[in-house]
């Protein structure tokens, strides 16, 4: 982890991309969660896994309940945001709400337009990058300037 200092506790990231909107990116998120392990603790790591199966017996009020759980808990949110979902949306609105700090990454080539609610607002970062090298370079800024503030 190349954030922090030894002895504090592990930054606690709270990372969300599409499950239900579509999984093509999956890859991106594995790499991007992958990358935000070497800064912290990644709360949904599950979200970056490559044979994720939406496990559809668990009841939705358990899942609701747990992710904000984690969402309340964590020090910051990075959401991957190309891909619609309303999932996604709902946590970034429950985060502003929470006065968590949050980053959005959008790709420059979606096929998708980025919802004014998150490229306007006020309190969200939503930047639009070009590969995952520059997403990695968007994250290192974010976490230095934001996190742990
Ligand atoms: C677990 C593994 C696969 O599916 C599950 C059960 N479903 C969910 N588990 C955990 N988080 C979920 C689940 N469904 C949605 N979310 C949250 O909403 C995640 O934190 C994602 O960031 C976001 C995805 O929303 P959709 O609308 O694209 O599914």
């Amino acid at each position: 982890m190349n954030d922090s200092v030894a002895g504090s506790d592990p930054l606690k990231i709270y990372f969300c991309a599409s499950i239900r909107g579509g999984r093509n990116d999956a890859q991106l998120y594995h790499d991007l969660v992958e990358y935000l392990k070497t800064y912290g603790r990644v709360l949904t790591e599950h979200i970056g896994r490559l044979d994720l199966v939406d496990e559809r017996e668990t009841p939705p009020c358990q899942i609701h309940e747990r992710d904000m759980t984690w969402l309340k808990s964590s020090d910051i949110m990075i959401a991957e945001v190309s891909t619609p979902s309303l999932g996604v949306g709902y946590e970034i609105g429950r985060a502003v709400e929470m006065g968590k700090p949050i980053l959005c990454l959008y790709r420059s080539n979606s096929e998708k337009i980025l919802s004014g609610m998150i490229s306007g607002s006020p309190t969200v970062i939503a930047i639009v990058y070009d590969g995952l090298e520059e997403a990695k370079r968007w994250i290192d800024s974010f976490i230095k300037n934001r996190a742990k503030k």
